[in-house]
């Protein structure tokens, strides 16, 4: 039967049904899509180029194009088999018209495709339809071209043909709907980017790439990245590992199906202290890690530590290896593909799975044995390292106890140098950050001591990507985050973790400067988060405040600018007001500047503040980035810095 010439009318009971469930996604959208804000809208896309991944590990897609429109619309388009378009005899309606608009109905219609992608929320693309002002979807299939259009999830007409092909793929284009992502609707091309770069990495030989018709670069062209990846997970860690120095030639590769299921991991050890593994299932980011973690620890640690014990290396050791010491320096990605994954954690990226655990612990239990012993001069590299961080955790383990000692010792056991609030309700309660003792006592005369604290940073904060691990726990300031914060390391479960239990403030502001030293210090205080109060990121709890630029000034009128628009504008405004008064203009070269009701105003008040949330929207990237600002090597660093200058100006 002809899809194209029946009647709108012919929609029935079931249609009506079909409605329902989308108009369920509109009214809670969250519920869908995690948020509506930034990341909702970005999880659109992922949704989408989801379904394509999904052919494209089947073995029938292996390019999937990403563009970006001027109006901030979406196209993704494969090159797979195409969603089928015919009938279907229990619902009357196309494959493709249930895939766009019945909740979860995507992987109904091939049950011999093994669906392992799926974004984080599994939602399926007629969750992006619903949240669409308008979706069109183009397929070429059987010779020809279908398509059909949506309006908020509703179709507009049965699916037609509008021409003929001598290809297949399908092509989706979606229009967010400003009403539900009322924050924004700009995407933003590194964001993107960063996911689209980890899925060609996740699935080698796949070519993803990505466009940007928005807006010409100074070279007059598009901004376009393509992205493949024909070694998969080394490539990957090779990219991670991009401005550390390694230790072994090339990173440690698995790939194979262990009992059943797909695993593939690749490993590298280098000169730094921190511990970067990255886990993946279907491609979501398990950020809570769980069984796959689990297996890849206890393989690691079983593996080498029989290899150590064996080569006699350890014989004069005075003190104990833990498990952690195996993976001080090591940069790690593992990612395996579950049929029935499930996740646990307070952000459901925690994978439960048990039967996983002995697979990813026996992957690389066989290779890394087999390595081992094959290459006898990276071995004694490894173990020399894993002596090295023993000795050392040995180190700050002591200087760590110091700190947390004084945390539950005698009197109120807070630095000297925090101004408390009075409250003692830790969710009420913020604390400042501030660079520098001088600004710290204008923060202290201006801010609300009912819940504000006030806790000043002296000069810059040791830059802990660059530190043994002991060293921080000796350096002052850092020691005095710990103690006014509360936190404290280890938990029950993990002896790593950050225990929040007594956490006394849900905001932890960063307040510096509005200039290059003041960025400078963020990103340190930032860097020292990220690697070691992760868990207070994740949960939320960072933030960091907008000091203004400017002040402009004429005769008794005055406003605050953050920016040279902002500040042109005010100029004009005031200069309109009449009188011979001339504007002046004061440009804030530091908080210090500032009195302390200023700083109130503009800076610290609830009411009239900007406060940036910290967030961390692809760890992996996170990773690379920190590792590389605050890192050894010069020249990436430049260069970064001198490409996101140019945004910048874009920017403000
Ligand atoms: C189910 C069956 C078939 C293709 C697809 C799903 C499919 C879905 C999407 C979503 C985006 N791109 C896609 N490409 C293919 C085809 C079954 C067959 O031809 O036998």
């Amino acid at each position: 039967m002809s899809e194209e010439n029946k009647d709108r009318s012919t929609y029935s009971a079931d249609n009506i049904q079909v409605l329902e469930g989308l108009e369920a996604v509109r009214k809670r959208p969250s519920m869908y899509i995690g948020d509506t804000g930034v990341k909702g809208l970005h999880h659109l896309v992922y949704e989408v180029i989801d379904n394509s991944i999904d052919e494209a590990v089947a073995g029938y897609c292996d390019d999937i194009q990403v563009v970006i429109h001027k109006d901030n619309s979406i196209t993704v388009e494969d090159n797979g088999r195409g969603i089928p378009t015919g009938v279907t005899k229990k619902e009357n309606k196309s494959a493709l018209e249930l895939v766009m608009t019945v909740l979860h109905a995507g992987g109904k219609f091939d049950k011999d495709t093994y669906k392992v992608s799926g974004g984080l929320h599994g939602v399926g693309v007629s969750c992006v339809n619903a949240l669409s002002t308008l979706l069109v979807a183009e397929v070429h299939r059987d010779g020809k071209v279908f398509k059909q259009e949506y309006e908020q999830g509703k179709p507009m007409y049965d699916v037609k043909t509008i021409g003929e092909s001598d290809r297949t793929g399908t092509k989706v284009t979606f229009h967010p709907d400003p009403t539900i992502f009322t924050m924004t609707t700009v995407y933003n091309y590194d964001t993107l980017a960063s996911r689209v770069r980890e899925l060609a990495f996740l699935n080698k030989g796949i070519r993803l790439s990505l466009l940007d018709e928005r807006e010409e670069q100074e070279d007059g062209t598009l901004r376009n990245d393509v992205f493949y990846s024909e070694g998969g997970l080394r490539e990957f860690v090779k990219y991670l590992d991009g401005t550390r120095q390694p230790l072994i030639p090339e990173p440690i590769y698995v790939e194979g199906i262990k009992q059943g299921i797909p695993v593939e991991l690749s490993l590298q050890y280098n000169e730094t202290y921190s511990e970067n593994v990255h886990s993946y299932v279907n491609n979501i980011n398990t950020i809570e890690g769980g069984t796959h973690v689990a297996g890849f620890r206890r393989g690691l640690t079983r593996t080498l530590k029989a290899y150590a014990d064996k080569s006699g290396l350890l014989k004069n050791m005075k003190v104990e290896i833990t498990g952690d010491d195996f993976r001080e320096g090591l940069t790690a990605v593992i990612s395996v593909k579950v049929a029935e994954p499930q996740f646990e954690g307070q952000t459901k990226t925690k994978l439960g799975n048990n039967e996983v655990m002995g697979a990813v612990d026996m992957a690389v239990g066989e290779i890394l044995g087999i390595y081992l012993e094959e290459n006898p001069r990276e071995a004694k590299t490894i173990v020399q390292k894993v002596i090295v961080a023993a000795q050392a955790r040995a180190a700050a383990r002591k200087a760590r106890d110091m700190v947390q000692r004084k945390n539950v010792m005698g009197g109120s056991g807070l630095p000297g140098k925090l101004a408390d609030c009075s409250n003692s309700d830790p969710k009420k309660c913020e604390i400042y950050l501030v660079e520098g003792d001088s600004a710290g006592g204008t923060a202290k005369q201006g801010r609300d001591r009912e819940f504000q604290a006030i806790l000043p940073l002296r000069g810059k904060i040791l830059n802990v990507e660059k530190a043994m691990e002991h060293k921080i726990y000796e350096n002052e300031e850092i020691k005095n985050m710990f103690t006014a914060l509360g936190v404290s390391i280890g938990t029950d479960e993990d002896a790593k973790a950050l225990n929040l239990d007594k956490l006394r403030y849900h905001r932890v502001i960063i307040m510096t400067d509005a200039d290059v030293d003041g960025s400078h210090i963020t990103t340190l205080i930032l860097t020292f988060y990220f690697r070691y109060m992760k868990e207070l990121i994740e949960n939320g709890y960072v933030y960091i405040a907008t000091p203004p630029l400017y002040l402009v000034k004429k005769g008794k009128e005055q406003a605050y600018a953050w920016n040279d628009d902002q500040r042109d504008t005010t100029v004009q405004r005031l200069k309109g007001a009449g009188k011979e008064d001339s504007v002046h203009i004061q440009r804030y070269k530091g908080l210090g500047e500032m009195n302390a009701e200023q700083l109130w105003d503009t800076t610290m008040n609830p009411e009239t503040r900007t406060l940036r949330q910290v967030t961390i929207e692809n760890a992996a990237e996170c990773d690379r980035i920190f590792s590389m600002l605050m890192g050894d090597e010069v020249a990436p660093r430049r260069e970064f810095i001198e490409r996101n200058a140019k945004y910048a100006k874009i920017d403000t």
